[in-house]
């Protein structure tokens, strides 16, 4: 009895204010991790551009950075909530496809999903080879602001987002950003930038089926975008960490993936830039 009294009497003991201050907003792994912070490098672009093979070839060349993938596959096939892990999981729908088929019935649950998947990829702890590399390096394939500052400021302007959903939407967006700004704000951007035609052909090439009805426009809306956020900075932004970010403007119209010499020409300014992050 006296023993349980001591242990209540301890746990209502308060923190001292500096150890307060140390556990407040550190994730688990970060509070064992005593090198320096990750930087948090996002790779932007338009649909199909090549950030997928972009991030394979920075892995091939760094192979201690650590990467958060885009997490396409769970938009692709929802599973139903709670079922325990030995179970069959049972898929409800493919949130990807139905965005794509119903874009005004769909598209605020997207965002809600894909925020809360990217928030949730983004903050895992971090591995091992992070944890001891001498400049410790995050890679974001896309982040939680292009998720708001292209794709959902995008359907709002299409009509996708109803006045009341956009709202709402940059309602929970800016509390969530800036509760978890420490874990998830910028040190730079990697701005993967081709036209619009090409970002087409490319999504032809790679054929997923979800996105065969993606026409033109719709590509040419998402570079407009890109454009205004990373090149001509006219985006209103409401999270003063994002002002300043140094961005990487990287011309990809030229075919990558299978050219050395292209890639060998994209790191080298990709080393200057991470040098001076
Ligand atoms: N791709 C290509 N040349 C390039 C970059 C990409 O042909 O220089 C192809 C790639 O093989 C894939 C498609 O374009 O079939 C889309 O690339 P990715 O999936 O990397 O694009 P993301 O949507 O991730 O930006
Ligand atoms: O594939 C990502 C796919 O997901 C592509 O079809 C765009 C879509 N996407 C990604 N994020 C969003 C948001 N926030 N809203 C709507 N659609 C989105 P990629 O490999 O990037 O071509
Ligand atoms: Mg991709």
């Amino acid at each position: 009895m006296a023993a349980v009294q001591r242990w209540l009497r301890r746990l209502r003991t308060p923190l001292s204010s500096k150890a307060q201050k140390s556990l407040q907003g550190a994730p688990f792994s970060r509070a064992l991790h005593a090198g320096p912070e990750p930087r948090r490098l996002s790779i932007e672009g338009n649909i199909a551009v090549g950030k997928s093979t972009f991030v394979k070839l920075l892995m091939k060349t760094y192979p201690e950075w650590h990467v958060a993938a885009e997490p396409v596959a769970t938009w692709q096939n929802i599973q139903a909530a709670g079922m325990k892990k030995d179970q069959t999981t049972q898929c409800l729908g493919n949130l990807l496809d139905m965005m794509y088929q119903e874009p005004a019935r769909w598209s605020y649950t997207f965002q809600t999903c894909s925020f809360m998947s990217r928030l949730k990829v983004q903050l895992e702890p971090f591995p091992e080879k992070l944890l001891q590399a001498q400049k410790p390096m995050q890679i974001f394939e896309r982040s939680v602001y292009s998720d708001r500052y292209i794709f959902a400021k995008n359907l709002f302007e299409n009509g996708s987002l109803s006045d009341v959903e956009w709202h709402i939407y940059q309602d929970w967006n800016s509390f969530l950003l800036r509760e978890f700004a420490n874990r998830l704000s910028l040190h730079g951007i990697i701005y993967l930038q081709a036209a619009p035609q090409i970002c087409l052909k490319r999504l032809y090439q790679r054929a997923r089926k979800e996105e065969k009805g993606i026409e033109l426009a719709y590509l040419e809306q998402l570079h407009d975008q890109h454009e205004a956020w990373l090149v001509h900075k006219s985006t209103k932004l409401h999270f003063e960490a994002l002002q300043n970010i140094p961005v990487l403007v990287l011309d990809v119209n030229d075919d990558f993936a299978e050219e050395v010499t292209r890639q060998e020409e994209l790191i080298r300014k990709v080393d200057t830039f991470v040098k001076n992050l």
